[in-house]
């Protein structure tokens, strides 16, 4: 028999509740195709990881499977017209066309991991409430990024190097936040925006940004929280102090376990810019039932700019741990690296961990508690996954 309302409905559940006036005219623009690979945290502002057995698929991420994380509005511009605008202190105001951006400076491509500080948050959820999004260990991806070096930009607009300033983003898309009404804006020091490693991105492992993902220009800074990779890039501006949008002075800080939104001073809350050293188990996922014996696990281990030099899992809680081998790509220092490890698995409950160590021998802490803060940032104790063997 035929459904008919599958027929006169067949772009699936997202049509049916546009049409039945369920959504807001906001959310129907932002309204994405079916996400299979990706769990979806929230429909509007769209957030969304891939899952983890996607992710662990493939060491460069494919475009449709990179986690995204917006705080408003996707916009949806056009290449056309599109002019980014560099101007403040110390410079010659620069408009430039995406057209200029490609024909006036050489072209870069850096291979760099974006994670988001709220990764790993439902970790810190299961110690006690904190906001945001629970987002599991996927709001972490790799992409082949290609543009032009934000330096080499501000060096033609006559930025000098060695200056003790910020460089402050402001962005397209519109945020509605704690009752204020703002577009995405940004900063990072001086020193980042001219070292080598940071551009303005307008490819994705050689294809164009798609929406979602900042087209027609983002910022990529390797090594820092997403939060300072701005899509739908509007203007840079050269200043004295770090930009003051909400983003930039009310979100995105650090504080000590002991603080909450209510107490927290944001003066004193510290900037997140680096991510701390981490690692995650994607395969097999918590709750999966596995076969006695011989099993697999993987999953990835990133630090900022600096080698991963050992992965430790443990099949019981953290008594005893096994060296992983890693999967090196010694080429790409602001990428993640892949690790996977046999293990022989007793019949019983089994709590998997994996701990990653740098080259400075640092190691992550054994126990979310120790870290925890209200807003959820920086989840990075070791990973813990229960599951079954039978
Ligand atoms: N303009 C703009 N840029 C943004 C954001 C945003 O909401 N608006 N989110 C930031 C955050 S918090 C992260 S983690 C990354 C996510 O990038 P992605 O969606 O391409 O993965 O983009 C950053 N850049
Ligand atoms: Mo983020």
């Amino acid at each position: 028999m035929i459904d008919r309302r599958s027929l006169m409905y067949g772009t699936g559940g997202v049509a049916l509740a546009a049409m039945a006036g369920l959504l807001s005219s906001a959310a129907k623009a932002q309204a994405a195709p079916s996400r299979s690979n990706m769990i979806v945290h929230r429909g509007f502002p769209l957030n969304a990881e891939p899952r983890p057995e996607i992710l662990r698929s493939a060491f460069i991420t494919r475009q449709q499977d990179f986690y995204i994380r917006s705080h408003g509005t996707i916009p949806r511009l056009a290449a056309e017209g599109y002019k980014l605008r560099i101007g403040g202190q110390g410079t010659n105001t620069l408009e430039l066309s995406v057209d200029d951006l490609r024909s006036r400076f050489p072209h870069r491509s850096i291979t760099a991991v974006l994670q988001c500080a709220g990764n790993r948050r439902a970790d810190m959820l299961d110690v006690k409430y904190v906001s945001g999004d629970a987002w599991q260990a996927g709001a972490i991806s790799n992409a082949e990024w290609g543009g032009v070096g934000l330096g080499d930009v501000l060096r033609a607009a006559g930025v000098k190097d060695d200056a003790d300033l910020h460089v402050a983003f402001a962005c397209h898309d519109e945020i509605d936040e704690e009752g204020e009404h703002f577009k995405f804006g940004v900063s990072i020091p001086l020193w980042k925006a001219m070292a080598p490693e940071t551009i303005i991105a307008f490819t994705m492992n050689g294809e164009p940004l798609t929406a979602e993902h900042g087209f027609p220009l983002r910022v990529v800074t390797p090594g820092y929280a997403g939060v300072r990779s701005p899509k739908w890039l509007a203007s840079v501006t050269i200043q004295d102090k770090p930009s003051d949008n909400h983003i930039q002075q009310k979100e995105y800080k650090l504080f000590p376990p002991g603080v909450t939104k209510q107490t927290a001073d944001l003066g004193k809350g510290v900037v997140i810019n680096d991510m701390p050293l981490n690692s995650a188990i994607l395969e097999p996922m918590a709750g999966a039932r596995l076969a006695l014996g011989s099993n697999t696990v993987r999953g990835y281990a990133i630090a900022t700019g600096r080698p991963i030099v050992r992965v430790d899992v443990s099949a019981d809680g953290g008594k005893n741990w096994h060296q992983a081998e890693l999967e090196r790509h010694s080429d790409a220092p602001w990428s993640w690296t892949f690790w996977n490890v046999k293990l022989e698995l007793p019949r019983s409950g089994v709590e998997l961990v994996v701990r990653a160590v740098d080259d400075a021998g640092e190691t992550q802490p054994s126990a979310t508690a120790e870290i925890w803060n209200y807003p959820g940032y920086l989840s990075a104790a070791w990973h813990r996954v229960p599951v079954s063997v039978s």
